[in-house]
């Protein structure tokens, strides 16, 4: 995409607010930019879908009906650490080092929006989930979870080191977020303000105000729950990251009978307060107990699982909800609401069920789209809904084109601001392109690439080679490759060359990026991680074969 003269009008803006900045610095915008862990738009009711009657979300969808939804927001890899990193430095995981959530370090020295908006005089402040391993930089104000965080008495590390708080972590970033708003900012500067959630990220435990809410309640399942995996490769059939198999009864569905690991139940419910611990057993031990006694097998078990996964995932949402009304609330009372942009996003979409499984990481609609709902009063039109193909690349360059300030020409992606003012760029993107990269490891997704048009889909599975086309306008549920369908010939050409023409406009390298194996990763069991390495090893043989018996 052609951004360049969106970049050169950011840099003459840029000019006009930095030599206006000490006397009208106030005029410049605020943003506040909520940001959530596995939230998929399948949760949140503006986006309609099965979900939407029984799981309202009237806070988020307040931000939609003031501002523009975005329907396809896409990532450009499906996984916490390299989605952060793409959003902080606007560039795809191979230029910004971070490929893989739990084995990398973001490089903290390199170019970031913090720091951009950081020298151009806003105040910047992040609370809440990092995940990037390192120290934040370019922060006035950082308090961060270490790693995952916790949901209940989180942990919290600041540049003078680590503290424990008590209470439910959405509720306490959000508190946290209103002290710096009120207390801890420079009232004089322009500011942005992360807010940035665990929930609802694995394992979904749910704020004890809301530990029964949805219990008279049957969620609707998706028509995928029972997928059979045909009609698609191997990857989608050897993932570990099913409802069926993968989940544990303990600490993924809170049976304490049913745990098989011992150990990870005990993780949530020991750092509880008693008090805390009462009111959860209080809640669940009922419901436990009739599930023991129904004694469940095949289909109907799996549909309990999905019932309680559902309901606990929806009353994490449930809470990020109220976090979201407490700072529109907040900023209204306070008389910020009309110069502040407020966004919300998440990491990337999820599985709710849908394909039978959890999690993320695949190319696939659900994972690969995550929200992005926009307010900015008297700039976006209210109500307005976005089809476009958006990304999470694109969020540096956004905030920096809000904020007046130059964008580097070597950001990836584009700003949103036009698209936000009803002016969408003739040369904005009509191709997407996608890399992820973690194989073997959690939840078993082999790596792959691929390229979306807003109609089709193609993807590359290359450590097993193998090609999927989906067409999501006749098949939206991506249950067909028709990647070996002639009647797809001149569409998979035509996506083939859509590839490769990203891939060289990105700097995607050729070979060097795919050489990742022997990190620390992480593996459920032994099991799995022995399954994976042997499945690794077979595809290195047969890459190695393909190239004529050489390494790479
Ligand atoms: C943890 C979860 C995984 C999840 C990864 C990545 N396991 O490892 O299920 O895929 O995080 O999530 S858990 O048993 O510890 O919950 S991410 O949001 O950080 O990308
Ligand atoms: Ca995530």
């Amino acid at each position: 995409m052609n951004t360049n003269r969106f970049k050169s009008l950011a840099t003459l803006v840029g000019c006009i607010a930095l030599g206006a900045m000490h006397g009208f610095s106030q005029s410049r915008p605020n943003i506040v930019f909520v940001f959530s862990d596995d939230h998929a738009t399948q949760a949140i009711s503006a986006y309609g879908g099965r979900l939407a009657e029984v799981a309202p979300t009237p806070n988020l969808d307040r931000i939609a009906a003031e501002g523009m939804m975005f329907t396809r927001c896409l990532v450009t890899n499906s996984i916490c650490g390299p989605s952060r990193a793409t959003i902080l430095t606007g560039k795809y995981s191979h230029l910004n080092g971070f490929f893989q959530n739990e084995a990398t370090r973001f490089d903290g020295s390199q170019q970031t929006f913090p720091k951009l908006l950081q020298g151009a005089g806003y105040q910047t402040a992040i609370i809440g989930k990092w995940h990037l391993a390192s120290d934040p930089t370019g922060f006035d104000h950082w308090e961060i979870l270490p790693g995952q965080g916790s949901y209940y008495n989180p942990d919290f590390m600041t540049a003078e080191g680590k503290h424990r708080e008590t209470g439910y972590c959405t509720e306490i970033i959000t508190e946290k977020a209103k002290t710096w708003l009120s207390e801890q900012r420079d009232q004089e500067k322009p500011f942005i303000l992360m807010v940035q959630h665990k929930a609802p990220h694995r394992a979904w435990d749910p704020a004890p105000r809301y530990l029964t809410l949805f219990d008279d309640v049957e969620i609707p399942e998706p028509d995928s729950l029972f997928d059979d995996y045909s009609n698609r490769g191997s990857a989608a059939r050897d993932q570990d990251m099913n409802i069926e198999n993968t989940m544990t009864m303990g600490r993924d569905l809170k049976v304490k009978e049913g745990d098989d690991t011992g150990q990870f139940v005990m993780q949530a419910y020991n750092r509880m307060t008693p008090d805390q611990q009462a009111q959860w057993d209080a809640a669940y031990q009922p419901k436990n107990d009739a599930f023991v006694a129904a004694n469940l097998e095949g289909r109907e078990l799996v549909q309990w699982k999905y019932q309680r996964y559902l309901k606990d995932y929806l009353r994490c949402v449930k809470s990020v909800d109220d976090s979201i009304g407490e700072l529109q609330d907040y900023l209204e009372e306070n008389g910020l609401a009309d110069n502040t942009v407020f966004i919300y996003s998440s990491d990337q979409g999820f599985y709710l069920g849908e394909h039978g499984w959890f999690d993320k990481r695949f190319m696939f609609d659900e994972s690969y789209r995550t929200p992005l709902l926009v307010s900015w009063p008297g700039k976006v039109k209210p109500g307005s809904v976005n089809g476009d193909l958006v990304s999470n690349l694109d969020f540096a360059e956004t905030f920096l084109d809000i904020a007046g300030v130059e964008i580097p020409g070597e950001m990836q992606g584009g700003s949103l601001v036009p698209i936000l003012e009803g002016k969408k760029p003739d040369d904005w993107r009509t191709t997407h392109y996608y890399h992820y990269y973690e194989y073997p490891g959690w939840h078993m997704v082999q790596r792959h690439e691929g390229v979306y048009d807003g109609r089709y889909k193609l993807m590359h599975y290359y450590d097993i080679d193998e090609w999927e086309l989906y067409d999501l306008e006749t098949d939206p549920s991506e249950m067909t490759n028709q990647y070996s369908n002639v009647e797809y010939a001149e569409i998979a050409t035509k996506m083939h060359a859509d590839l490769a023409a990203l891939r060289e406009q990105h700097d995607v390298p050729e070979n060097e990026v795919r050489d990742l194996t022997d990190v620390d990763m992480h593996y459920h069991s032994d099991s799995i991680r022995e399954r994976g390495l042997a499945k690794k090893a077979a595809a290195d043989a047969k890459l190695k074969e393909a190239s004529g018996g050489t390494d790479k």
